[in-house]
């Protein structure tokens, strides 16, 4: 066997050339090892391939640095099946100021009746990462699940495989079932090189450190997560058969022996006064982690204190976040550009002068709207201080003024859209006041309200139309394909024409079998649920609630459209709408407007041809429940709960989670409680399911 060349003795090309060699070897071990079960070489030998991998990279950073991460783990799954949560995972508090930090000391005092006396917390770094919970059952690494809404998350255990510092098998004696906690994250430098190589490829770029391990570890496909750098910090637990500690810093000393990877800032204190002195400790080394943190972590030490002093709603009294300040940094406004939304929605953005704030470099901020512009008197070459907190968009706080140049004038906000030359006007609420927001005027013909407005009709909760999604109707768009929604049902037609020159299945990216299942998709949706019509129209002020109560009120879209076209101001029509529940005059508008608009009528007439939205069954107002407000409390045997709600709906009923002197109504199953209660104290009449059901003739 020849010896590999020394790393000091390589070229940067012979470093790459081996780099790529290696990867792809390793890559091709890693599927025979964890697809196949059917290693071709030894353990050492493997390993011995990724140490010289990662010695290349060490001497050639330009390589990857720690972006080499090969494990692979199950093949793609179709999509991430739901894991319940055996103990909910929580979330916590947050404070900012010293004396907050004070008040939960104290607070944990009073509760647990210990006015003196020692009392420890430990204090760790919060990691701007994402949560994860890893199931081991006697050592065994069986289940990863994200954390969801904190009770389901999914189940990610293909990818958390392939994360190389969580252990497939913990060390020592373990407990035989043991779930541990912790953040999953992607430190800078990896951030960085990810970025450029996403850059290079033409692939999305990610905003943030956390977005990328997120990004990275959602992925059907754990082949991808496998060549991210992702890492891990072990920090709590969910069900462990066996405690193997009584103190929180216990357990994190048994995750370490385990072989978990915790965080070595993790320390013990015993006063309000050490938990903020390391706290600062902490602020001080933030910029030299390596990793985005976005606080510290106090919690009570001792365990059975912790089970003592339990929860308030889903976050423990025995821990609290102390949050770091947003983080500032000062850089030059180069120019504001403004964006056209979907509605036509005027939004100026700040071009800035690329800064790092906080780790993220920040080329852009939110200016909000031209209030805000004038408010803060922003110019086009001011100095400004950019602020960027949590997940927030980065903000311009303020103009540094002293640092103006001599000749700058006060920011002019455009009158006409950029994208279309329309007019661009500020609105006028019922109550008199101007709207914030300046919006083009142009509907159909504006392109960039054409784009948005696609990519809404397309949308998941509209349309619903698999295969077109923003980068493929952007394409469409481009090609001048599809420019309304109706294009997209003539889309297979037109490219089936006979004597057609450029067909979609010879564009770059798309295929025979794509092209197939493109077209479909639109032809499932020739056919589609009245609401969900009605929102994809992307109507002013008309969101998936007003949507489905035109559509219950109405129950066809020719009825519908037959009243909205003749709802001018004062017209009966306009009272109609007025006086459906939940409609008020601002949305009566918004449908008047667009029904009224010609552009908008021939387009909807060539939509009809295409589509067929489903009649819906209108609200019977002429129910023996129509205008109640109805309550359901308890168990219900016959129908479920959204059954039952939609039922009541339908039949005019409005249904309340509460009970109120506004309650007509209260429909009691078995365990029903403190509502029933309530509704004895108001006098309102309560009635079994079987009872509801023979009202509303359902019965028997
Ligand atoms: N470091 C750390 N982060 N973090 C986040 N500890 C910690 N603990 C948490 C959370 C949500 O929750 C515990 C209260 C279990």
């Amino acid at each position: 066997m020849t010896q590999p060349t020394p790393i000091d003795q390589l070229t940067a090309r012979q470093a790459r050339v081996e780099h790529k060699r290696l990867i792809e070897e390793i890559e091709a071990h890693d599927i025979r090892y964890h697809q196949e079960d059917a290693p071709i070489i030894s353990d050492a030998d493997y390993d011995a391939l990724r140490q010289r991998v990662e010695a290349l990279e060490a001497a050639f950073p330009e390589l990857g640095g720690t972006l080499f991460a090969t494990r692979v783990g199950a093949a793609p799954s179709e999509k991430f099946a739901k894991v319940r949560h055996a103990v909910p995972m929580l979330s916590l508090g947050n404070v900012f100021a010293d004396e907050d930090v004070e008040e939960f000391v104290a607070r944990v005092r009073r509760f647990l009746g210990l006015a003196e006396g020692p009392l420890a917390f430990t204090a760790e770094p919060k990691i701007d990462g994402l949560s994860c919970s890893i199931r081991y059952v006697r050592g065994e690494l069986v289940q990863a699940a994200t954390r969801g809404d904190g009770f389901e998350g999914e189940d990610v255990t293909a990818n958390v495989r392939t994360i190389a510092e969580i252990p497939h098998k913990l060390h020592g004696a373990p407990p035989e079932i043991f779930e541990v906690r912790g953040e999953i994250y992607m430190r800078h430098v990896d951030f960085a090189t990810l970025n450029e190589r996403q850059m290079a490829a033409g692939e999305k770029v990610f905003a943030n450190p956390r977005n990328a391990a997120a990004g990275s570890l959602r992925q059907l496909d754990s082949t991808i997560t496998a060549r991210r750098p992702l890492h891990f910090f072990a920090y709590a637990w969910g069900e462990v058969s066996e405690m193997p500690a009584t103190t929180q810093h216990g357990m994190i000393g048994a995750f370490k022996s385990f072989g978990l990877p915790v965080n070595p800032r993790t320390v013990q204190c015993h006063s309000a006064k050490d938990m903020i002195a390391h706290y600062r400790a902490i602020e001080a080394q933030r910029a030299q982690l390596g990793y985005d943190i976005d606080g510290v972590v106090y919690k009570v030490d001792d365990l059975a204190l912790q089970a003592r002093l339990g929860f308030v709603s889903r976050s423990p009294r025995w821990a609290v976040a102390h949050k770091f300040p947003a983080q500032q940094a000062t850089t030059i406004l180069r120019d504001i550009e403004i964006q056209v939304g979907r509605t036509g929605a005027l939004t100026p953005v700040a071009k800035l002068e690329p800064v790092t704030v906080g780790g993220v470099v920040v080329s852009n901020a939110t200016l909000h709207n031209e209030d805000e512009i004038a408010r803060k008197d922003v110019r086009i070459g001011d100095t400004v201080v950019v602020q960027r907190a949590g997940d927030v968009i980065p903000q311009i706080v303020r103009v540094v003024e002293e640092k103006r140049p001599a000749q700058s004038h006060a920011y002019a906000f455009p009158e006409t859209c950029p994208a279309c030359g329309s007019l661009a006007v500020r609105e006028i609420d019922d109550k008199g006041e101007v709207d914030a927001v300046r919006r083009c005027t142009g509907g159909l013909i504006c392109p960039a309200q054409a784009v948005e407005r696609l990519r809404h009709f397309c949308s998941r909760n509209a349309m619903d139309i698999e295969g077109l999604g923003d980068k493929q109707i952007e394409f469409f768009f481009e090609k001048g394909l599809i420019k309304t929604p109706a294009d997209i049902f003539t889309l297979q037609q037109r490219d089936e024409e006979p004597g057609r020159m450029q067909r979609i299945r010879n564009f770059e990216g798309f295929g025979e079998t794509s092209v197939r299942n493109l077209f479909a998709a639109i032809e499932a949706r020739r056919s589609v649920a009245l609401n969900r019509f009605i929102f994809a129209l992307g109507i002013r002020h008309v969101g998936e609630t007003n949507a489905r109560r035109l559509a219950r009120h109405f129950g066809s879209f020719e009825a519908l459209r037959k009243v909205c076209a003749a709802a001018a101001p004062d017209s009966e029509a306009r009272a109609e709408l007025n006086n459906i529940s939940g409609i008020g005059d601002v949305v009566a508008e918004g449908l008047a407007d667009f029904f009224i608009e010609p552009h908008n009528e021939a387009e909807l007439d060539r939509l009809m041809r295409e589509v067929t939205p489903e009649p819906m069954e209108a609200v019977k107002t002429d129910s023996p429940v129509a205008g109640k407000t109805v309550v359901f409390t308890g168990a219900l045997e016959k129908l479920t709960r959204d059954e039952a709600k939609a039922q009541a709906e339908r039949l005019g009923a409005k249904v309340a989670g509460s009970v109120s002197k506004k309650t007509d109504l209260v429909v009691a199953g078995p365990g029903a409680g403190s509502k029933l209660t309530k509704a004895a104290e108001l006098g309102i009449e309560v009635i079994s399911e079987d009872d509801w059901l023979a009202r509303i003739g359902e019965g028997g």
